[in-house]
């Protein structure tokens, strides 16, 4: 009989990394680090313009100031999604006049993804309305991914919440980010969404970087919380070990039919210090003008920019509403200057 010792036993090796290797962080440990809620608060109470100046300059530390990354979306799989999320449009039990689709054929979906390349995006997001991918759901993904990467471009998926194993399927095939919001702060989630939980969405974010795979995360405002609450979900991601590499800010798309239809809209200067406060707690991390874009003014986007806003969804949808379109976003990147990067 061979005896094996623990570093020579992969799956024992991979056990071993899982112990040591900081797990990403409750609103327990946020509570207890660097960038709490208090101290992110209190980046959100600065005056305007010098919380603008602070983002400027950690941003001119880490990044070149006039380049935005361009990350464009699919829905593969469209509505009749089981889950409850009070924003979204693509909840089965919310009557947003929104048709369900199957998962597209891979065919497709290289189709979308070779335009965007054609159009100067450099990452191709798969989005798809599930709680998470069953294995057989997973096989033509993985596949899309495989596809998607050959071509040149960085691969993100959002499938929701996954299994053991897939993560490491999904790194296998190639896959470069898996987003997986933390959506709002823990104080608020329960009213927001109740068929799974905060710590379940932190349970995934370990599982895709186990697998060595990037983590999108970020969350969206303008769902009716405190300006506390908004520093409370920054103080979450910021507090992850390490912070998600790609962080999007999204502000809420008001869709039809959702409980969240008719909430009021966020003041524009509370986005644009949310964006600000990303910036400065996630120095080294990509922070994304997400949803909400194409209601924005120009003035108001350029002011993200300043806050260190440094990519963007390209492309005219999101997953099923409107985003701004390509004429528009190169417009107004020449007249900002903006290159893409
Ligand atoms: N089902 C998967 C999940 O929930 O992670 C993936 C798709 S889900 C549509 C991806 C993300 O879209 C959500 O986490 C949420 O942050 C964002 N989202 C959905 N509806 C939105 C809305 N109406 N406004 C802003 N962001 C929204
Ligand atoms: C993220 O944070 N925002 C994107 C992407 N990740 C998947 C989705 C925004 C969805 C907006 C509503 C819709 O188009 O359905
Ligand atoms: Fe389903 Fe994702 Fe929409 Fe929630 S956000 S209802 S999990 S598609």
């Amino acid at each position: 009989m061979t005896t094996s010792t623990a570093s020579s036993r992969p799956e024992i090796q991979a056990r071993e990394i899982k112990l040591v290797r900081p797990r990403s962080t409750s609103a327990d440990a946020a509570s207890a680090g660097a960038w709490n809620t208090d101290a992110v608060l209190a980046l959100f109470e600065l005056p305007f313009n010098d919380l603008m100046f602070r983002a400027q300059q950690v941003h001119r530390e880490h990044f070149d100031a006039n380049a935005v990354q361009r990350s464009t979306l699919l829905s593969i799989k469209t509505g009749g999604c089981s889950e409850d999320c009070g924003y979204c449009s693509q909840a089965k039990r919310y009557q947003t006049g929104l048709e369900s689709e199957e998962l597209m054929a891979i065919g497709e979906v290289v189709d979308k993804a070779r335009i965007a390349k054609e159009n100067g995006a450099s990452r191709f997001c798969m989005g798809a309305a599930w709680r998470g991918p069953k294995d057989r759901d997973l096989e033509p993904v993985l596949e899309m991914v495989r596809q998607v990467k050959s071509l040149g471009l960085e691969t993100c998926v959002t499938l929701g919440m996954l299994r053991e194993g897939q993560a490491a399927k999904l790194a296998d095939a190639g896959l470069d980010y898996y987003n997986h919001n933390l959506d709002t702060a823990a104080e608020m989630y329960d009213s927001i969404i109740s068929t799974h939980s905060q710590a379940d969405r932190f349970d995934t974010i370990d599982k895709v970087r186990d697998a060595g795979i990037h983590v999108c995360s970020g969350g969206i405002v303008g769902m009716g919380e405190s300006r506390r609450g908004r520093a409370a979900l920054i103080s979450q991601l910021a507090s992850m070990t390490p912070p998600p590499e790609s962080v999007p800010i999204n502000n809420l798309v008001r869709v039809e039919g959702t409980p969240l239809a008719d909430t009021p809209p966020l003041d524009i200067f509370e986005f644009v210090r949310t964006i600000a406060a990303a910036r400065i707690t996630m120095p080294t991390s990509y922070v994304r003008l997400s949803a909400g874009r194409r209601e924005m003014s120009e003035e108001a986007q350029a002011m993200c920019f300043l806050a260190g806003a440094n990519s963007i969804f390209y492309g005219d949808k999101l997953l099923t509403t409107g985003n701004p379109d390509v004429t528009g976003d190169e417009a107004l990147m020449a007249k900002l200057g903006i290159k893409s990067v």
